[in-house]
């Protein structure tokens, strides 16, 4: 869609005891000129980014009291939202009135409507800023520079008001006492409408509390799916046709409130192919009263993902009667037979429902098959397809790719994106923190929405999850690199010292594997450059400057972990990434140590240096003996790796020079 440039003409706001008339500027209210460079013209970030944001003209100010103007057709948690910001920056009180109600006092102060383009205050105040007609879209538009500044919300839906509120709390600004919200014009719209996670990882599920924790963060980040399908759920696959017991329903209605609260559809993921007889009507049967109890707690967003399961062989003799030998097609059959039902008498018939969506057994290549042929001519053209890529973890994923998938499902796929995921033999020891990146821009032309499956470290997974949200946002706008640095400081709450000190931590938990012996982001780029360059200084004769240029990086990674513990990261993070930080101090005090062994060296007490090489591998002993403990992933108590064939190899090298 091209991108409108909105029109610069401002519009005076005058109050009165009923309404708001939109009159020609006057001197006093003159709109300031759109400045277009320096210093003034520089905007705060907002991420995911917009696909428009201009600077409308000077900055607004929070006065102490500040009139939000919402009605009825305002969305409930994106008022609440408003007013809790407001209050955090600089409004000792928010009177919240409807638009025939507003005080003339408003004149005076920060006035912040908020509603559907379509009513008549927002739309005047929106002085012809363009509302995308795209669902989530919004439209937010900062007037300052007068007495009592303008901000306005609009949404195209009740999704898209609560957007524009979580783009605005991006907008402050703290100017000496006060604070000011960035004078920005702001037309906005996800470029994929699907967004977020599927929980489908194996190995202990997240707790409750961790949930509900990620619906209030998926909100931030403007995603608005998140999938329930742990497999280690047991009513979630070896026990599907079972119904959740009364404590685990209670926590579900919960989650689906939370979820809803924060605009994310909570899809609610059955898996009953390991042991389903597809041509049994009870099996059938208790499927749908399966989806029905979750129907009733309030989701209204369904999966049946059909991936790792034996589909050559049947469960039941019935099938076999039913369907024939089994085997690809048959398979595929059975499938479509069973979905198709659940789609048009479950999910037609519940009003409100989304379109079903399913993960074929076939979920990760792009081989033409039986299966794939037969799915993509039987099965209902409503349903959606998962897909992960060209293998369970691709090394990318390209417009082509999901071109070609698209072909083979015989519609758009809805990507499962199986990054940071931890639960296979490769990701052993890790935490997968790397920038989520070498998704092709463009892809949001091929394919309906990014879920991204997090690690089983909920606050940890964020590091991706932000990143993956930004992207099924905005691809074209996507910097994987400046995405990944606004992650750490989302974490970091904005504490600098703890930002830096997390991309130091990242770049040690940088490794991201395949399944095969090539991982697809490379362990300790940044590290690596270092010392990749200390080694060509050390031969080049320049040892003094070569340990002068390292040694500060050393003792980041020494300091790092306490950085993180003492800043104000979530503590959730800490939590999940402590048998790493503490490896992390032990692995930096032995780099410290041996750049003062090789300096020690450089400068000719050998005697010196090798003491301190001794004093460094006692730290390395240190470190290797760490365990992730207790193990919440399949793979079991382990050493937590930590810029692994980097770090190591970094300081076993330095010790041969040395000996
Ligand atoms: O990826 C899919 C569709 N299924 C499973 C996931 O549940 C699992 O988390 C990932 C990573 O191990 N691999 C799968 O095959």
């Amino acid at each position: 869609m091209p991108r409108r440039h909105l029109s610069t003409r401002a519009c005076l706001l005058v109050a009165t005891a009923t309404a708001f008339s939109c009159l020609t500027p006057v001197a006093a209210a003159r709109p300031a000129p759109e400045p277009t460079d320096g210093p003034e013209a520089r905007l705060p970030t907002v991420s995911p980014a917009p696909q428009s944001m201009r600077r409308s003209g000077p900055d607004a100010v929070v006065t102490r009291r500040v009139i939000v103007v919402a009605d009825g057709e305002s969305d409930t948690a994106a008022r609440k939202r408003l007013v809790r910001e407001l209050r955090e920056h600089g409004a000792e009180r928010v009177d919240v009135v409807s638009p025939d109600a507003v005080p003339r006092a408003a004149a005076k102060l920060l006035t912040v409507r908020l509603g559907p383009a379509s009513r008549g205050d927002v739309a005047r105040s929106l002085a012809g800023t363009t509302v995308p007609e795209r669902a989530d879209g919004y439209a937010l538009r900062v007037d300052g520079g007068r007495a009592g500044g303008s901000v306005v919300l609009a949404g195209a839906d009740a999704t898209g008001q609560f957007y524009a509120v979580q783009s605005l709390r991006q907008l402050f600004q703290r100017s000496g006492g006060t604070w000011n919200i960035a004078g920005v014009r702001v037309s906005d719209f996800p470029s994929m409408p699907l967004r977020g996670t599927i929980e489908g990882f194996y190995g202990t599920p997240w707790t409750h509390a961790e949930r509900l924790d990620q619906m209030d963060f998926y909100g931030d980040v403007k995603a608005n799916t998140y999938i329930y399908a742990p497999k280690d759920d047991p009513y979630h696959r070896d026990r599907w046709r079972e119904s959740y017991p009364q404590d685990k329903e209670a926590e579900l209605g919960e989650l689906v409130g939370r979820a809803t609260d924060n605009h994310v559809r909570f899809t609610f993921a059955v898996s009953p192919g390991a042991s389903i007889c597809y041509s049994d009507p009870d099996h059938v049967k208790d499927l749908k009263a399966k989806l029905q109890a979750l129907y009733d707690l309030g989701t209204r967003s369904f999966s049946i993902p059909l991936d790792d399961i034996n589909y050559t062989n049947w469960n039941c003799d019935q099938d076999r009667a039913t369907y024939g030998e089994p085997g690809r097609e048959t398979a595929a059959r059975a499938q479509s037979d069973l979905l198709n039902d659940v789609q048009r008498t479950f999910i037609a018939t519940h009003e409100g429902s989304r379109p079903l969506q399913m993960v074929p057994t076939e979920y990760g290549d792009l081989t033409d098959t039986a299966y794939k042929q037969t799915l993509r001519a039987q099965l209902d053209a409503e349903v959606e397809v998962m897909w992960t890529g060209t293998d369970v973890v691709p090394p990318e994923i390209t417009n082509e790719q999901a071109e070609a998938a698209s072909q083979l499902f015989g519609r758009k796929v809805f990507v499962w994106d199986n990054y940071p995921v931890n639960d296979f033999g490769n990701t052993g020891g890790r935490l997968l923190l790397a920038p989520y990146d070498k998704r092709e821009a463009g892809l949001s032309d091929h394919i309906t929405g990014i879920v991204a499956n997090p690690m089983n470290q909920p606050y940890a997974s964020k590091v991706a999850v932000f990143g993956a949200a930004a992207f099924s946002w905005n691809d074209s706008g996507y910097d994987a690199r400046a995405t990944w640095r606004q992650a750490m400081e989302h974490l970091a709450g904005g504490d600098p010292r703890a930002t830096e000190a997390l991309l130091v931590f990242g770049d040690l938990e940088h490794l991201a594997p395949t399944f095969g012996d090539t991982p697809w982001q490379p362990q300790a780029p940044a590290l690596a450059r270092r010392t990749a360059a200390f080694w060509q200084a050390w031969d080049g004769d320049d040892r003094a400057g070569a340990v002068r240029a390292l040694r500060p990086y050393a003792r980041a990674i020494a300091d790092a972990p306490r950085t993180i513990r003492d800043g104000a990261v979530e503590s959730g993070f800490v939590t999940d990434a402590a048998p790493w930080l503490d490896a992390t101090e032990l692995w930096g005090q032995a780099a410290v140590t041996m750049t003062d062994a090789l300096d020690a060296w450089q400068s000719g007490d050998q005697d010196r240096a090798r003491q301190l090489v001794g004093e460094s591998e006692a730290l390395q002993e240190r470190a290797r003996a760490v365990r992730v403990d207790p193990p919440r992933n399949s793979w079991g108590e382990v050493q937590p790796k930590v810029g692994d064939g980097v770090l190591d190899v970094f300081l076993s090298q330095a010790a041969d020079r040395i000996s």
